[in-house]
């Protein structure tokens, strides 16, 4: 029988955590002494509504309470990157950056302070993605990155098809097609909305065929899919052009939608029967190329083109690489061929998925004022010319170089410290011994953190962090929601940790930044961002009981399907493209006058891909997905999730023959770049030819150079395709014995 004493001391709070996953579980903390000691999930009675809790989150109490999390300002007592830091007060650490702040400032000009923000805190008011730049503007500014790291090609594409990034459907509507095709997806590891996989699960009971088409034999299609169709890594666009191939030959593809919805389909009928450049894209020709037979290819052309409706599921993956953005068109493009756009059952493809009333609501209630730094010059956002892009700042995979080469290297400053919050780009970027060579020669470095990440390593001074768990705050579903959640704090903060709004705070007084404090009570600041966002404020009429239920649930009447109103509705209704079309052809891409962005979606043999002659040495291509056991780099250091999967590198087993290797043995996996040690998972998931190491171990060099840790970065290259996609599954290695 339950102690009622015992029952009395327990507080339960209504929360979510804040990482920068794909989903957003409703938890039931159950607190006392400042410690959560149980987590319930979501207690919504209708099973239909009900969002599955993920097992990072049935986890969170490891995290929050961690014995190694950081406690204590502290400043580097040894060699950058050893790792050895002695205990400051805050007084001292807002001392030693404020002056650092000030000099480098005076001493070279703003532009040479780097801020460097990601998405470790998806949430509204405590984040210091948006508190720093907020300070950083009113101080006179900073230089900063550019390029999405999730999805910059899927961002590109949609804005070159559509005009617009909310190319999703509410996951309810996958119950209404007939045929859905998992093109490089797989939401039952890497989380794409924490009710997809009950919907593509109930899609399926309903009836659906799944096909998965993908290098490895993915969960989901474990769970769900008719058929896997085994691909070469980064020619999916040579399969997808063989498929338009197949339907314009066959006539099996919806003229009257292209007709009336689409400009240049004729110039990408050019290209596809090889009026352009003498090669028809047959399904012969794909076939060399992707490693999909011929028949496969033709068989699931003309199935998609039968089943009305169907969605054919894109994602970010395939997009993270050096052909991103022409895999996302691609997909659109088959897409639209079928009439699948606007139609539920259908899918406008773009691979973001996101949906105008849940997605990511950043608050405008705050607003971050302007960056001195970037007031000159050319725009910053809103071209689809990179190039005007890079003049004001840095790629995001790039920021390595830029460290190390500056304006001599043609990146827009010579950075002489940077700061660092949410993110452990050392580990999450490409090229992770770039980044060690980097970090080390940079003349000073702060860094706002929960734990002593890989990145944190390298810091001079490091400002501990407080959790989710330990203050109140928005959080929002991605991507297609639609709900909004509120974190209730569970817990005062534990050690000296603070939030980095509360260290912005801080650090405004030293700098003489006036106004930067809000000065309003944290309940107070949070109702007023509700309120004044023009999305949230409609659906959330009731804020003391939204912060009570901890979740505000968006009732639809029928499922959101994109572009619905522009297909419906045409004349009222353009496309946000210059046409007023969806753009097959796009006149703004053929300005651009790359060979690397052509104006209709085209294959376009990349970099380490498996005709590069680097293919000799380094025969295999890496593959290196998001862990379902963490988000990325974080809760790395969770022994439980670390028991419920281990890292390790997938590899075919006549792959795993020819080298000699066994299941579980000790292998490494290296290229120019690195080497990793890790264990062999030989498995037949996987194509022969690929192997697959997921993102996120922490990277550790030993004395040899060696990765311990074995970081999927170490392997990875630092460049960007050429609508700026981080290239992170392109890459060639080799694997061997240990
Ligand atoms: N090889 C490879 N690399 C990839 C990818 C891939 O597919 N393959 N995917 C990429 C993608 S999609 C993404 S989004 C990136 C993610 O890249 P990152 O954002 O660098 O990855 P995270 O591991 O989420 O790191 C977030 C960090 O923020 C810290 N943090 C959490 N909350 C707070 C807070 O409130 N304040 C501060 N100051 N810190 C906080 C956490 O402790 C953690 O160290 O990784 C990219 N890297
Ligand atoms: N558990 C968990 N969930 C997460 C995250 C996490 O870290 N952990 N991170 C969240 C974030 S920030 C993001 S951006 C999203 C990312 O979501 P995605 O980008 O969709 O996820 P990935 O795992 O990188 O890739 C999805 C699939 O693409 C396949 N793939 C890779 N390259 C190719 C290719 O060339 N062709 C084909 N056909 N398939 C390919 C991979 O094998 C993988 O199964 O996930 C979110 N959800
Ligand atoms: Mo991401």
């Amino acid at each position: 029988m339950e102690n009622p004493q015992q029952s009395q001391d327990v507080r339960i709070v209504r929360a979510t955590s804040a990482f920068d996953c794909g989903g957003r579980c409703p938890l039931l903390l159950h607190v006392k002494d400042n410690k959560i000691i149980r987590i319930e999930g979501d207690d919504h009675p209708d099973s239909d509504r009900q969002l599955r809790t993920c097992l990072r989150c049935r986890a969170y109490r490891k995290y929050v309470h961690h014995p190694e999390r950081l406690m204590h300002p502290q400043k580097r007592a040894g060699a950058k990157g050893e790792g050895r830091f002695e205990r400051i007060s805050w007084d001292e650490a807002l001392c030693i950056l404020s002056d650092k702040l000030k000099e480098t400032r005076d001493k070279f000009g703003p532009e040479s302070i780097l801020l460097m923000t990601g998405g470790g805190y998806l949430a509204s008011l405590h984040s210091g993605s948006m508190a720093a730049p907020r300070l950083l503007n009113q101080f006179g500014g900073y230089t900063t990155h550019y390029g999405n790291i999730s999805s910059e090609g899927a961002v590109w594409a949609s804005l070159v098809q559509y005009g617009s990034v909310m190319v999703g459907h509410s996951r309810e509507d996958m119950l209404n097609s007939k045929l859905i095709i998992l093109w490089g997806w797989d939401p039952a590891r890497m989380i794409s909305g924490s009710n997809t996989m009950h919907h593509l699960l109930k899609a399926k009971e309903n009836g659906a065929r799944v096909i998965s088409v993908e290098p490895r034999y993915t969960d989901t299609a474990a769970a769900v899919a008719d058929k896997w169709i085994p691909i070469y890594p980064g020619t999916d666009t040579a399969m997808m052009a063989a498929m338009a191939y197949v339907m314009i030959t066959e006539n099996l593809h919806d003229q009257s939608f292209l007709d009336k919805y689409t400009i240049g389909f004729d110039k990408f009928k050019e290209y596809i029967l090889g009026d352009e450049d003498g090669q028809a894209k047959t399904p012969q020709w794909a076939e060399a190329v992707c490693g999909v037979p011929a028949e496969t290819i033709a068989d699931l052309a003309r199935e998609y083109a039968a089943a009305k409706p169907a969605a054919l599921m894109d994602c970010q993956g395939p997009a993270r690489s050096a052909m991103g953005e022409q895999y996302c068109r691609f997909a659109a493009t088959l897409s639209a061929m079928t009439g699948n756009v606007g139609k539920p059952g259908g899918s406008a493809c773009g691979g973001l998925m996101g949906i105008p009333i849940g997605h990511m609501f950043r608050m405008s209630a705050i607003p971050p004022g302007k960056n001195p730094v970037e007031m000159t010059g050319p725009k910053i956002k809103g071209t689809l010319d990179i190039r005007d892009r890079v003049i004001k700042r840095i790629h995001i995979n790039k920021l390595w170089e830029a460290i190390l080469e500056g304006k001599a290297g043609g990146f827009p400053a010579d950075v002489k410290m940077a700061w660092s919050m949410c993110n452990n780009y050392l580990n999450q970027i490409g090229n992770a011994n770039k980044g060690d060579n980097a970090l080390k020669k940079l003349p000073f470095f702060a860094v706002n953190e929960i734990f002593m990440t890989a990145q944190a390593r390298y810091a001079d001074l490091l400002l501990p962090v407080t959790t989710a768990a330990e203050r109140s705050d928005l959080t929002y579903a991605w991507p297609s929601g639609p709900y909004y959640t509120f974190v209730n704090r569970a817990i005062e903060p534990l050690g000296e940790c603070k939030s980095d709004l509360e260290i912005c705070e801080m650090l405004s007084d030293y700098l003489g930044v006036k106004d930067y404090r809000l000065g309003a009570k944290e309940e107070d600041i949070l109702k007023h961002m509700v309120d004044q966002n023009p999305v949230t404020s409609k659906y959330v009429t009731d804020f003391d009981k939204f912060k009570n239920d901890g979740i505000h649930r968006i009732e639809l009447k029928e499922p959101y399907i994109a572009f619905r109103k522009q297909i419906e509705d045409p004349e009222n209704n353009p496309f946000d493209t210059p046409s007023g079309k969806i753009e097959i052809y796009s006149q703004r891409v053929a300005d651009i006058n790359s060979s690397k962005c052509p104006p209709v979606p085209k294959y376009i043999p990349t970099f380490e891909d498996r005709n590069d002659p680097l293919f000799e040495k380094y025969p295999l291509q890496l593959l290196t997905p998001h862990p379902r056991n963490r988000v990325h780099s974080e809760m790395y250091k969770v022994e439980w999730l670390r028991e419920a999967e281990p890292h390790v590198l997938w590899i075919h087993p006549s792959d795993a023959e020819a080298r000699g290797v066994s299941n579980g043995d000790d292998i490494q996996a290296f290229n120019d770049r690195g080497r990793v040690a890790v264990q062999a998972f030989v498995t037949q998931r996987i194509k022969p030819g690929v192997v697959c190491m997921f993102e996120g171990a922490w990277y550790q060099p030993d004395e040899n150079g060696v990765d311990r840790g074995a970081c999927a970065n170490t392997l990875t290259k630092d460049d960007y395709s050429g609508g700026g996609a981080a290239v992170m599954n392109t890459s060639l290695v080799q694997v061997a014995k240990a």
